[in-house]
């Protein structure tokens, strides 16, 4: 398939989604945002694909935000179906039902620290910076920014990036747990890509109940949480990958993970 905004590369079960668009820091645009769409359930669709990374193009962004030279034409409907559009692209790498690392290897700026705050974690350059800065365009985050920054370092830390847009490097956004991992800009993706080997080594089964659990937990009270881990444990423990796994142990040898549940 044909994209001109984005790049997409399979290797080793791991997939890799490039935003394209360098000389514009990698914007998000709308033809950018509909080919990540269609990327997305390719991906869902292929079950040989167990790790999706996300990444920027060139050396200086990630995604330095919506692309604010294409909203600033917009009237009052289509900004309402640019946003919707980005909130659905944007929950669609939320849902996925593999684990999605966001490789922040420059600038991700609006929508890109929106992009990045859907994946399942986060690594960053040195050299990267994140930021909520929508009130300085006298806006506010539009692609779940405002929930889910909250959810994950609090509402108060989460209120001072948003009320002042402050633009903070890699290392202040790893101190207040939105970045996982900080890295040399030319040790990233080597690290990003080791993490995913292990990951996609797994059994896709564990790491899906797991990723559900977790973000379904998030929405619910502690004993409903219990209770769909519990669900997930029984699924887990169903599947040809848990029969595999500790047949594996007793063998005293590495498990193959097929994935399947049965
Ligand atoms: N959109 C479009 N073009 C952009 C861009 C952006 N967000 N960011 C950078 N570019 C373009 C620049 O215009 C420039 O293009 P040319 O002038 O060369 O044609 C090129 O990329 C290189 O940028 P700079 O020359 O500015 O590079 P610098 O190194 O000097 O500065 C910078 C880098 C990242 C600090 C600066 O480019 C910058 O401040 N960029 C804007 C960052 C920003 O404010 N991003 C937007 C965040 S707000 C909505 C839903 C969601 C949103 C809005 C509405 N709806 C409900 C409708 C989300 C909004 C956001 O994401």
């Amino acid at each position: 398939m044909d994209f001109e905004n984005i790049l997409i590369g399979v290797e080793e079960g791991i997939a890799t989604i490039t935003f394209n668009r360098p000389k514009a820091l990698n914007a998000l645009n709308s033809a950018l945002l509909a080919e990540l769409s269609r990327a997305l359930d390719n991906v869902a669709d292929d079950e040989d694909i167990r790790v999706l990374v996300l990444t920027g193009a060139g050396d200086k962004a990630f995604v330095a935000g919506a692309d604010i030279k294409e909203l600033a034409a917009l009237t009052a409907l289509q900004a309402k179906r640019f946003a919707q559009k980005g909130q659905s692209v944007i929950n669609k790498i939320a849902a996925l039902p593999i684990p999605v690392i966001a490789a922040v290897n420059g600038y991700a700026l609006g929508g890109g620290t929106e992009m990045a705050l859907a994946c399942d974690f986060i690594y960053a350059a040195e050299s990267a910076n994140m930021g909520l800065p929508e009130t300085t365009l006298g806006l506010i985050p539009g692609f779940g920014g405002t929930q889910r920054l909250s959810r994950l370092i609090g509402s108060n830390q989460a209120k001072e990036l948003i009320y002042t847009g402050k633009i903070i490097p890699a290392r202040e956004a790893q101190t207040l747990g939105l970045v996982n991992q900080v890295f040399s800009a030319e040790l990233l993706m080597g690290a990003v890509m080791e993490t995913a080997r292990s990951l996609a080594a797994k059994g896709r089964v564990s790491l899906r109940a797991a990723k559900e659990a977790v973000n379904s937990g998030l929405d619910t009270d502690l004993a409903t949480g219990l209770k769909i881990e519990q669900d997930g444990f029984a699924i887990c423990m169903i599947s040809t990958d848990a029969e595999e796994g500790t047949r594996a142990f007793i063998e005293k040898r590495k498990p193959v993970f097929k994935g399947r549940l049965s």
